[in-house]
């Protein structure tokens, strides 16, 4: 089990309506050993699965490599120290606390040495200008407004720590096609039949410069069909819930589902553009199969997630954890 750790890899607060605050664990390492010794039901990779940690709360598991997977605990932070103390008490290492002063003596000063260890560990390629930048940032602007530093910084967190996004839509106009042509590979099943997916897949995507974890998710329409396809549908608020942003997809049939109740952020996306026009009120189209739109898709969900505003606002953010 030495091989194995955790740590919290973000804790944000909500961006935007809904408030709460959401805090999101990294499991780094031998994960075979993990499912075993915490008593977790397995999670293949490319998964996502809600799983029952130790009777404290149902978390969101998703498993984005074979040695990494993050855990999301639906209470925030108020539940962190019981996972904590079960971790430890099932032999998971808990975080090695880095001093970055420590870890980067090459740094002139603290502040130097917070960026170096940011850029470390952070997700996106749009974070390393960034981050350079934040030494002479807080040197040109040491005091700034703390309600606005606390607001943009929570929109900056989101390159270091992958935001997540939830497909929503009915069944069958291409949700899975459009991932697969995302990832340039072969990460969901896609097939002409209602159903084909039966699980939630997911998968890191650079979008625009952005680093999101991207959730493929069963059409909506297939409720009562057979059991297990009922079991991920059960699990669908949930994820929906946790969602940074929801791309509610339609196409020139279906039209787009009516939004969750308690959405984060929300892009309509029409589909299969290449097979009529997408449903009133799109905010973008694509075809998966000439792959028109790719490109202002990936922007928009940057831009829903990380603001063009936000990205070029010369003040500092406050980027180390608290
Ligand atoms: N013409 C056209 N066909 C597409 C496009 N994208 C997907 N398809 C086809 O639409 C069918 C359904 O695609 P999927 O990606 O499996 O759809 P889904 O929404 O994931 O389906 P479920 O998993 O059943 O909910 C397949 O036959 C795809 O080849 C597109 O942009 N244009
Ligand atoms: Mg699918």
């Amino acid at each position: 089990m030495g091989s194995l750790r955790w740590g919290i890899s973000s804790s944000t607060s909500r961006v935007g309506e809904g408030g709460g605050s959401l805090v999101v664990l990294t499991l780094a390492g031998d994960l075979q050993a993990a499912w075993g010794a915490l008593a977790v039901e397995p999670v293949g990779i490319g998964r996502l699965g809600l799983r029952d940690l130790g009777g404290i709360d149902r978390v969101l598991v998703a498993r984005w490599a074979d040695r990494h997977a993050t855990l999301t605990p639906h209470a925030g932070a108020a539940v962190l120290r019981e996972i904590g103390h079960y971790m430890q008490a099932r032999g998971v290492l808990g975080p090695v606390s880095l001093d970055p002063a420590l870890e980067y003596p090459e740094a002139r000063d603290v502040l130097e040495a917070r960026s170096l260890a940011a850029i470390a560990r952070a997700a996106s390629p749009r974070a390393v200008g960034l981050l350079l930048d934040q030494p002479a940032r807080w040197s040109r602007d040491p005091c700034p407004e703390p309600r606005e530093l606390a607001r943009r910084s929570r929109v900056l967190d989101r390159l270091i720590e992958p935001p997540l996004v939830v497909v929503r839509g009915a069944s069958n106009i291409g949700k899975s096609t459009l991932l697969n042509r995302l990832a340039g590979r072969n990460v969901a099943a896609a097939a002409d039949e209602p159903g084909t997916t039966r699980d939630y897949v997911g998968a890191n995507l650079e979008l625009d410069g952005l680093l999101v974890r991207y959730a493929d998710t069963p059409g909506l329409a297939e409720f009562g069909a057979d059991p297990v396809l009922d079991e991920a549908l059960c699990v669908s608020e949930s994820i929906v819930a946790l969602a940074d942003l929801i791309l509610l997809c339609g196409d020139s049939v279906s039209g787009f589902p009516a939004p969750p109740a308690r959405a984060a952020a929300l892009l309509r996306v029409g589909l299969r553009a290449d097979l009529g026009p997408a449903p009133i009120g799109a905010d973008c189209e694509v075809s998966s199969r000439t792959g028109a739109g790719l490109e202002d898709l990936a922007r928009a969900v940057r831009r829903a997630l990380v603001p063009d505003a936000v990205l070029e606002h010369p003040g500092p953010w406050r980027f180390w954890p608290q």
